[in-house]
């Protein structure tokens, strides 16, 4: 079936690039291994020994290129005040001019592939299609593992069907001339000079959030920054939460949760739906139901071992591509808080020998592994992997939560009183920056419902659509706020987190129920002191009080925060959210008992 907006656009783009050839990708098992074939002569991918990683790929990108980039990510609406304070404004002529330029024969030499794709189960009425072009092999391999691609989503896009066009290349990879833009009025993206996962593979951030969420506003659903899981309980009830947390700060470890000892005898299972993106629509009966848009996960791999994510080792198996990891001369991977030993003689994440201990000039110890090396795998392989993860109908969500990594203030959990404070919870969250993107690490910003780099439009709208929202969703979901990251004097975590994560989900959808006790603060209501099940595990002397203190003074220090970063959007915040923050003023001012 030939679509005709297509195939002009194709060519157009073609001509611009120049590439040798175009290759049209089918999304069959035969074309995946002619690609890796292709990427393993050429030496961008490397094949992991058959044995110990069966199907296996390895990956370097360039040592300047390991994370996204954020200064160099634009939104290129018409009217800059579109964009808002939060994001990078271009507009569409500089955009198109600017990236076009670097576009221009950079693809001289090389195969300029076409990936129809979908995000969402194709054909479901959350579904949207993308069609990216790209010169890399690399991103090629990973979006056919990240979204369904192929040709039953040009069949399912007909002679006409809308399409977000997704221009993606490598040309020289320097920094300097590197462009991700998004242009929210034509439903387009492009993407220059970076080969590096958030940059490269346009379905993911690009397309499911910035556009997504520009497109959610017109529509009247939201795309967003979570992760989505089903606790079941020995009765055999499934309910489901979804959680934003910013990047590398626990999403796909919380979905992939695996009960602790202490409760197992309550049987509870959890089932992964997904580990990054939700999108939320209100269904028929009322509540709101969420999809995992993606088909793969794109997960940190430092930490990750047999103790702390059992179930991402066990989808890591086999049939997974493995980028900026350490790599073993036997052709076996491996990075920091992963299993075993690292395999010797081996080579970092630069390309460089690497030994345990290995220093640099400054005597600071070299990691093998980049912190921000990932795994790319289809979602499907995961044994925690919900049987209704492609559902296309979705999944109805009882909680919502917030939360990011904060080494004081945010207590363990919090319960939000209503939507409307939830939506103020979620739009005061901040975190500490962490490797997943460049710039400096620790330093605490605030990230609104963890979609700071991720709003395709002006945030103060964001917050006016997510108040709107709760007004149509006849039966709201609950909002809550956790931070499984705070930490003692000398620098340790007080609360274990993992799998004992599932004692807060525990609370969280007790309350969902209207069946766990709580008491009310200033910020929103915590746990009741026994309601929090804690059987079998061994929290340091105080911990807990610490972890559930709720104290006025450090709250007015950061209500200062919360007002200077609103103070951004001027006119255009909402309301509301100012009446939130008095409100909230006025509860900590009263100083109730903490
Ligand atoms: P993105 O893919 O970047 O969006 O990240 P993510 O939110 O999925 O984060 P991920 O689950 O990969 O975790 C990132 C880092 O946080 C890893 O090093 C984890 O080991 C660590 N982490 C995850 N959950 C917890 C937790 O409950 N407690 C502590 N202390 N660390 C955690
Ligand atoms: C994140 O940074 O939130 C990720 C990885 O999930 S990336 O795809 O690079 O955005
Ligand atoms: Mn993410």
């Amino acid at each position: 079936m030939k679509h005709a907006k297509l195939s002009a656009w194709v060519a157009e783009m073609a001509a611009l690039c120049g590439p040798d050839r175009v290759e049209w990708l089918d999304g069959s098992e035969a074309e995946k291994a002619r690609l890796e074939a292709r990427a393993l002569a050429s030496g961008e991918l490397v094949r992991l020994d058959s044995r110990r990683h069966p199907g296996c790929l390895f990956h370097r990108t360039a040592e300047n290129d390991v994370a996204r980039t954020e200064h160099l990510t634009y939104i290129c609406s018409r009217r800059k005040e579109d964009a808002g304070p939060t994001n990078n404004w271009m507009s569409p002529e500089e955009g198109y001019r600017r990236a076009g330029e670097i576009f221009r024969g950079s693809m001289r030499g090389r195969t300029m592939y076409v990936i129809p794709f979908s995000m969402g189960p194709v054909g479901s009425p959350f579904s949207k299609i993308g069609v990216q072009l790209t010169d890399s092999l690399y991103v090629a391999l990973n979006m056919r593992i990240m979204t369904r691609a192929g040709a039953v989503v040009l069949d399912r896009l007909g002679p006409d069907g809308e399409f977000t066009r997704c221009l993606h290349g490598k040309a020289d990879l320097s920094t300097e001339r590197r462009l991700i833009l998004h242009f929210p009025d034509d439903n387009a993206i492009w993407s220059v000079g970076s080969g590096y996962g958030g940059n490269a593979l346009l379905g993911k951030k690009c397309l499911s959030l910035r556009i997504a969420s520009a497109l959610a506003r017109r529509e009247g659903w939201l795309a967003e920054h979570m992760l989505i899981l089903g606790v079941e309980d020995a009765r055999g009830r499934t309910e489901y939460l979804t959680a934003a947390f910013p990047s590398a700060c626990g999403k796909t470890n919380l979905a992939m949760l695996i009960p602790p000892a202490g409760l197992k005898a309550k049987g509870y299972k959890v089932w992964t739906v997904g580990d990054d993106i939700a999108w939320l629509r209100v269904g028929p009966d009322g509540r709101l139901w969420a999809v995992n848009p993606e088909a793969g996960f794109f997960g940190v791999a430092p930490g990750t071992n047999s103790k702390s994510n059992p179930n991402a080792v066990a989808t890591l198996r086999a049939n997974a591509i493995f980028t900026n990891v350490l790599l073993g001369e036997d052709k076996t991977v491996w990075w920091e808080g992963g299993d075993g030993e690292p395999p010797q003689p081996a080579v970092d994440w630069r390309g460089r020998p690497w030994r345990p201990g290995l220093k640099d000039e400054q005597g600071k110890l070299l990691p093998g592994a980049h912190p921000n090396s990932r795994f790319t795998v289809p979602a499907g392989q995961c044994p925690s992997i919900s049987p209704r993860w492609e559902d296309p109908q979705g999944v109805p969500i009882s909680a919502i939560v917030f939360g990011g990594r904060r080494e004081r203030l945010a207590p363990l959990v919090y319960e939000a009183f209503d939507w409307a404070h939830g939506v103020y919870t979620g739009a005061t969250a901040a975190s500490e920056r962490t490797a997943a993107q460049v710039g400096k690490v620790g330093e605490v910003r605030r990230d609104p419902m963890a979609m700071l780099p991720f709003c395709g439009y002006n945030m103060a709208d964001y917050f006016a659509h997510w108040l709107e929202m709760g007004r149509r969703i006849p039966k709201p979901p609950k909002i809550f706020h956790v931070n499984w990251f705070r930490k003692d004097a000398r620098g340790r975590f007080l609360w274990p987190g993992y799998g004992d994560n599932l004692r807060v989900l525990e609370w969280i959808l007790a309350r969902c129920r209207g069946e766990a006790a709580a008491r009310q603060t200033p910020i929103g209501r915590l746990p009741a002191p026994e309601s929090l099940d804690l059987s079998g595990l061994e929290l340091g002397p105080g911990a807990l009080e610490e972890l559930l203190a709720v104290r006025p003074e450090e709250w007015r220090e950061e209500l200062a925060g919360h007002k200077d970063f609103f103070a951004r959007f001027g006119d255009r915040l909402p309301k509301e959210i100012w009446d939130q923050h008095e409100a909230l003023a006025k509860r900590v001012s009263v100083g109730a008992p903490s």
